[in-house]
């Protein structure tokens, strides 16, 4: 299987974010991809081409131009205030607030085109966005080509991206762009299948409303974990997306046997509605060994995953999201990829 990826994407580095009341190293790091490269290299899994360089317009087509706008320009606004460290918002508009009304001041911007702290700018930040962005959509045109699969090693991740904000460690939703650039070469049901452990809400609100994109999600139950708003299983998509979104909220500590029956149960619903093609956002956060999750699956149980997807026999692009194990990260990546590949 091909993967894409660009240096340019290690270029969103030394960040922070707000964790346990102070501003720590980010745990999205660009180590990350790293060790995700060196494990398909070893492993031989097959070529790791640069993505071609692509404009913004399929990404236009899920997410408001203006934000788009904001992303490139958020780094250059805060350089120019004379500030340093990370770009992060610390007021957003909630209950109450107008939310509505789109302010003028860096401050003011940052938050309403966000919905946590974070999701920091550096000076990288907007090239790696970019060149994720590329990455995706040379992927989604390689699965296009007839190509039975392959992987676009995003980072930054996507899935927690909406329409108009960022947030999660997410500015572009990827996986959404991909699905959107299916469509548009002539697929005419995509499905975006989330395994990463912390609900899509992104991916799930671009798609709500649409019965061309099929949105199903495996994650912890936002009742206790991030992003806690959103990924309850009454959540079904509404008007003519009523029953295109499926949700599999799970509780904390669940382990390979609940996960994987939600995984069947998840895949005859995909099956159901027959799509031409398939994006699987692959985060591996459920690895029992990550630092800020709650599963508990191992590396034979990101094996099996990859095998159970690939009896579907869809033409099938992965796009990388969580997982933030650094060093067990690309092993884990890794067995889902092999895994397919095998079946
Ligand atoms: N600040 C993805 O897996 N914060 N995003 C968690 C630490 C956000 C995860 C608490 C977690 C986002 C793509
Ligand atoms: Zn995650």
């Amino acid at each position: 299987m091909k993967t894409i990826f660009s240096n340019k994407q290690l270029g969103h580095r030394d960040h922070h974010e707000l964790y346990n009341g102070e501003l720590v190293p980010g745990f999205e790091t660009h180590a990350r991809s790293e060790f995700i490269l060196s494990s398909l290299k070893r492993a031989d899994l097959g070529q790791v081409l640069e993505p071609e360089t692509h404009d913004l317009e399929t990404a236009r087509q899920i997410h408001v131009p203006d934000y788009l706008e904001f992303l490139s320009k958020a780094w250059d606004m805060w350089e120019r205030d004379g500030r340093s460290g990370t770009a992060l918002p610390y007021a957003w508009p909630s209950r109450g607030l107008r939310g509505r009304v789109r302010p003028t001041s860096l401050d003011g911007l940052l938050g309403y085109y966000s919905f946590d702290a974070s999701t920091g700018f550096v000076r990288g930040t907007w090239e790696a966005v970019k060149a994720s962005h590329d990455t995706v959509l040379t992927g989604a045109d390689i699965v296009s080509a007839g190509n039975p699969a392959a992987f676009a090693l995003c980072r930054p991740p996507g899935h927690h991206a909406g329409p108009d904000f960022a947030g999660g460690y997410c500015f572009i939703n990827n996986a959404a762009v991909a699905a959107q650039r299916l469509r548009n070469s002539g697929a005419d049901r995509v499905t975006v299948l989330d395994i990463d452990y912390h609900h899509g809400n992104g991916t799930q609100e671009i798609f709500y409303e649409r019965d061309d994109v099929q949105v199903v999600n495996l994650h912890a139950d936002p009742s206790y974990e991030y992003p806690f708003y959103i990924g309850a299983a009454e959540e079904k998509g509404a008007g003519p997306g009523l029953g295109f979104t499926v949700n599999y909220p799970m509780p904390a500590g669940t382990e390979w046997s609940a996960w994987s029956q939600a995984l069947e149960h998840a895949l005859g619903e995909v099956r159901s509605f027959s799509p031409e093609r398939l994006v699987v956002s692959l985060g591996v956060d459920t690895f029992e060994g990550d630092p800020i999750s709650r599963f508990k699956l191992r590396k034979e149980h990101f094996r099996q995953t990859g095998a159970l997807i690939a009896q579907m026999g869809l033409p099938t692009l992965f796009v990388m999201e969580g997982g933030y194990a650094v060093e067990a990260v690309g092993e884990n990546v890794l067995a889902v990829l092999q895994g397919f590949e095998s079946a």
